[in-house]
């Protein structure tokens, strides 16, 4: 794979963050999908909502298995961490690098294929030690990297260019999420940027697993006619349920909200999500409730979007583990190391 860097030629009147930089100082290298894929816009949001939050590059680690999903992370915060591994593997690889340095920020990108197939284990596994990461699923419905074939995340009916439609039950990550207990849960349109953005920066600050969904149409192998992740079918059943903002620690809620229509939540670091529920009678701090409202949803065709479960008082792996706060790549070897003899010693129980 050969990567291309982009010019840097920056406009000196670009608005710059906390930190000085400018939005182009978020960027990577230039895409090699196709034009139009959604995952192009979901960077594009990506690289908005770390430049937004004044994230410092060399503090962020992106993580990736294997698919066209897999390849953006080169496309956006070049001067980060990253970690490109193979097919499935990126959520125990992502436990890994977080259990041996808990001070950076993960941010997962995956496919359908490489999260719902190949890597469903380690998907489950990651929500239920409740691993401190932002985890995203670029959902097409299909295996874009080799050609196209359906994923477990394909519906019922979607018909493929060739072949016959799909017959099997879907794999929902947003349901699967839910039962078992990932404590943020979002779904959204990568065509919508102004509720995609808001969503990424609360699922970065947030403290503990923070999946989101984002459906991604593949133009060149699932965006025709009859396929229920194109671009024209995501339009027509979008159904926004709760939007939010997010509000960093430094400022104050500025907008007036008009009491039942927002909530205000905080999060660990100071920060606030405005909550601005758009459907009345739905409940995103209660499970059951927000099962059964997606799946009646569901039923009726409707893709369900927003913020859909928020669980800010669950423990996260290092918590849950009553890790010492220090990471452990920061302390001296010999602190690691138990020594020869207590290793003879424990051996020496299972003798
Ligand atoms: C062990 C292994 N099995 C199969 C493959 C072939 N393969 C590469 S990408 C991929 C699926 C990617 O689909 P998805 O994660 O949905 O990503 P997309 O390309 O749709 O963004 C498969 C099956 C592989 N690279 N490694
Ligand atoms: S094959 Fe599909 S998923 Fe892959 S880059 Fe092209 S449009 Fe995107
Ligand atoms: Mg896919």
């Amino acid at each position: 794979m050969s990567y291309i860097g982009k010019p840097k030629v920056t406009h000196p009147g670009l608005p710059r963050n906390k930190l000085g930089l400018t939005s182009r100082d978020y960027e990577g290298t230039v895409s090699t999908l196709c034009a139009g894929c959604g995952h192009d816009s979901i960077t594009a949001a990506i690289i908005q909502a770390v430049f937004e939050l004044g994230i410092e590059p060399h503090m962020l680690a992106k993580m990736s298995g294997i698919g066209c999903s897999s390849k953006t992370p080169a496309y956006f915060v070049s001067q980060s961490h990253g970690f490109n591994s193979v097919h499935g593997r990126m959520p125990s690889v992502t436990t890994g690098a977080n259990a041996a340095n808990r001070n950076l920020m993960y941010i997962g990108v995956s496919g359908d294929g490489d999260s719902l197939s190949i890597g469903v284990g380690q998907f489950v596994h990651a929500i239920r030690r409740n691993l401190n990461m932002c985890y995203v699923i670029e959902n097409n419905g299909v295996y874009g990297l080799t050609k196209g074939q359906f994923s477990a995340s394909a519906d019922i009916g979607s018909k493929p260019k060739k072949g016959e439609p799909n017959k099997q039950e879907p794999i929902d990550p947003v349901s699967t999420a839910l039962s078992l207990g990932a404590t943020y849960i979002a779904r959204s349109f990568s065509g919508d940027k102004e509720q995609l953005v808001p969503l990424i920066k609360g699922a970065l600050m947030h403290r503990g697993f923070a999946l989101l969904d984002i459906v991604s149409p593949c133009v060149t192998f699932n965006d025709h006619e009859g396929s229920t992740k194109s671009y024209a079918h995501t339009r027509q059943f979008y159904h926004h349920v709760v939007d939010m903002d997010y509000v960093p620690p430094a400022e104050e809620i500025k907008a007036a909200y008009n009491e039942g229509e927002a909530m205000p939540i905080q999060l660990h670091d100071g920060s606030t999500i405005v909550l601005r529920k758009v459907a009345d009678d739905y409940d995103l701090t209660n499970r059951a409730h927000a099962f059964k409202y997606l799946r009646d949803h569901f039923e009726k065709g409707e893709i369900c979007t927003g913020l859909l479960y928020l669980d800010e008082s669950r423990a996260e792996m290092h918590e849950l583990m009553g890790n010492i706060d220090t990471p452990l790549s920061e302390l001296p070897l010999d602190s690691l190391h138990p020594g020869s003899q207590e290793l003879k010693k424990l051996q020496s129980r299972y003798r």
